[in-house]
């Protein structure tokens, strides 16, 4: 036999190994060979390092085994870090939270079948809020011999591939050789220049082991960054619209995050004022005095009432979710809308729009270069929301001067969330510590009460609002090339979610802090209930639950009582800052009916017994 026909026969498990490690070895100096005799799945793991995927995050089952191997060698070599952790949902977020609050790429692996099925319902929070994340999912055999264990049990082809397809981008390797077209598709859609998404590679379990004789190289794709330019669109008649308009309001959502100094210029030459939804919170400084804060379903006082009264919007970067636009009731006397985004559904979502489709802030630019230096002279609607932003202040001031207030559930007097995540909030920010938001009424008085400079403060997953993210996404301060310390701000409803933080936060050096904030209840949807129909149901609980010794049961955990002060509550975080792990907060929280117990509602929302009114409003309104 020639060596040739010696390649194109698998080797033993040993000789595999060896070679694994060799090929390792080589692509660390530089010099691995354009050709390759290997399994697909270490093509796969070449492929995605190609992609400057080096971060792993695993929950691996019989379905992913193969892949696992590779990637344990791959690790020995110093190419690749892999992190087990104890729920792919856990997992996902972590990825999720790494790209989003670092930019670095993950891929999250799984088993077949349930593992799998975790993973793709977390997905949902990246593709919501727009992150590319990488999947690899075990998947049947694609030689069909019989059902496997795990799979959709229908005697149908491709059942997770349809599953994961619905979610975002899918590819099933289902022939070897079309690898390099896979991770093609996969590129385009988690470094997609403006929406990001998950894409999932399904492995069906046959295929991640097939031998690959002399596979070239040179085909898998390199990375590729790609730019959108500016909106090819009618700016002189923009800019016209915004002259004669006499209420302007800017509203912004994720696709305008990074677009403050752009948003700064627009404002001041507009004479307008800016509304964003809560994940672009910081997309200009809180301070800034047209800076009307949040709008939306739950909405502040001054965001609410300048979309309430504006005649013109203009959007950017906005998809207009039920929460930021009150389901479409949220601009009663709107006339005419110009749209920014990337996206053609979205940026002709309203009726009047004049789109501009583009990349948001080269528009922006352009936009401004024809408004020119001295439109904004809308003095009097700059004055009306400037005194609802100074009401808004001091209706948040009111909270702040009254911490604490008797309870039921505790049985005492015990901080109000907004108390304590003003606090918080405030602590994080001297710190210069991240805060992920949880759901829930944390998330809603979180986004109404922090004040950002900047974009990157807050991490609110206001897209899908996954409960247990936040916990979960603090894995990524350990795992980032550059370690940072985040705060987790949680319900007890969220942190119950996912508390394998506390056990993958402590093997996989998490730097932060979990502070949870109690009311025994998964509030929000009380809250709901009672505002809708007067009575809440099956929403709580009536055993209090020792959060602290969970905690404590995990070495080099730091568990602290928050206590039921603002003094108690800033010694603890003192005290987590000095931490160089992971602490646990445990805060007992008021949940009831007075005022001062949380931050209001301001806007509409299509749910519950609400529809009929909201709907009847959004046909009345016809934008
Ligand atoms: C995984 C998941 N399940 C259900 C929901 C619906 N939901 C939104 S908030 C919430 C309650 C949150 O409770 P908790 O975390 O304790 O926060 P609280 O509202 O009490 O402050 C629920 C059930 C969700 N967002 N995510
Ligand atoms: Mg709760």
């Amino acid at each position: 036999m020639n060596k040739r026909m010696l390649m194109d026969k698998k080797p033993s498990h040993e000789e595999l190994t060896r070679q694994r490690a060799d090929h390792a070895e080589a692509y660390r100096a530089g010099n691995l060979p354009r050709h390759l005799d290997l399994t697909l799945s270490e093509a796969l793991v070449l492929g995605l390092l190609r992609q400057s995927i080096k971060i792993y995050f695993t929950v691996f089952g019989h379905g992913s085994t193969e892949v696992g191997e590779v990637l344990r060698v791959y690790q020995e070599a110093g190419l690749v870090k892999v992190y087990g952790v104890r729920s792919e949902i856990e997992a996902s977020h972590a990825a999720t939270a790494l790209r989003w609050a670092t930019g670095e790429k993950a891929a999250v692996v799984t088993s077949i079948g349930p593992g799998a099925l975790q993973a793709l319902a977390a997905s949902l929070a990246p593709a919501s809020d727009g992150i590319g994340v990488w999947y690899l999912f075990g998947d049947e055999t694609s030689e069909d011999e019989g059902f496997n264990m795990q799979q959709v049990p229908k005697h149908e082809q491709g059942l997770f591939l349809q599953l994961a397809a619905t979610m975002g981008r899918a590819y099933s390797l289902h022939t070897p050789l079309a690898l390099p077209t896979a991770i093609q598709r996969g590129a385009a859609t988690v470094d997609h220049p403006v929406r990001p998404g998950p894409f999932y590679l399904l492995l069906p379990m046959n295929t991640q082991a097939a031998w690959l004789p002399d596979f070239n190289l040179d085909e898998l794709p390199e990375v590729c960054s790609v730019t959108l330019g500016a909106a090819e669109g009618d700016y002189a008649q923009a800019a016209q619209w915004v002259r004669k308009a006499e209420r302007v309001v800017v509203k912004v959502g994720g696709g305008g995050r990074d677009a403050g100094p752009e948003l700064a210029a627009l404002l001041e030459r507009a004479g307008a004022v800016l509304v964003h939804t809560p994940i672009a919170t910081g997309c200009v400084p809180y301070t800034h005095p047209q800076n009307m804060t949040v709008g939306g379903s739950k909405g502040s006082l001054p965001g609410n009432y300048a979309m309430e009264n504006a005649d013109l919007l203009i959007a950017v970067g906005t998809r207009a979710v039920c929460q930021s636009d009150c389901s479409r009731t949220g601009y009663p006397h709107v006339k005419r809308v110009i749209n920014i985004n990337a996206d053609v559904d979205d940026a002709t979502h309203y009726r009047h729009t004049l789109a501009l489709v583009g990349d948001v802030r080269r528009t922006l630019e352009r936009l401004n270069q024809e408004l020119g230096r001295t439109v904004g002279t809308k003095n009097g609607w700059l004055k009306e929301c400037a005194e609802k932003k100074a009401a808004w202040q001091s209706f948040k001031q009111q909270r702040i001067l009254n911490p604490v207030l008797l309870d039921e559930y505790w049985g005492g007097p015990v901080l109000t969330q907004p108390a304590a995540i003003k606090i918080t909030t405030d602590w994080a920010k001297t710190r210069g510590a991240v805060c992920f938001f949880d759901a829930g009424d944390v998330q809603a008085n979180g986004f109404q009460i922090v004040e950002d400079e900047h974009p990157d403060q807050t991490f609110t997953e206001t897209g899908a609002s996954y409960m247990g993210f936040a916990v979960s996404a603090l894995l990524a301060t350990g795992v980032a090339s550059k370690p940072f310390y985040a705060l987790a701000l949680t319900g007890d409803g969220s942190f119950t979610m996912n508390p394998q933080i506390l056990i993958d936060g402590a093997e996989h050096g998490a730097r932060g802090c979990i502070l949870l904030l109690d009311n025994g209840r998964m509030g929000a949807i009380t809250g709901l209930q009672n505002d809708q129909y007067g009575q809440g149901f099956a929403t709580w609980n009536t055993v209090h639950v020792d959060y602290l010794a969970w905690a404590r049961a995990v070495p080099g955990l730091l568990a602290l009582d928050g206590g039921r002060t603002p003094k108690s509550l800033q010694a603890a975080l003192e005290q987590a800052g000095q931490h160089p792990g992971l602490t646990l907060i445990h805060a007992p929280v008021y949940f009831g009916p007075n005022p001062l117990g949380g931050m209001g509602v301001y806007g509409r929302w299509n749910v519950g017994n609400w529809c009929n009114d909201v709907q009847k409003m959004r046909h009345e309104i016809g934008l």
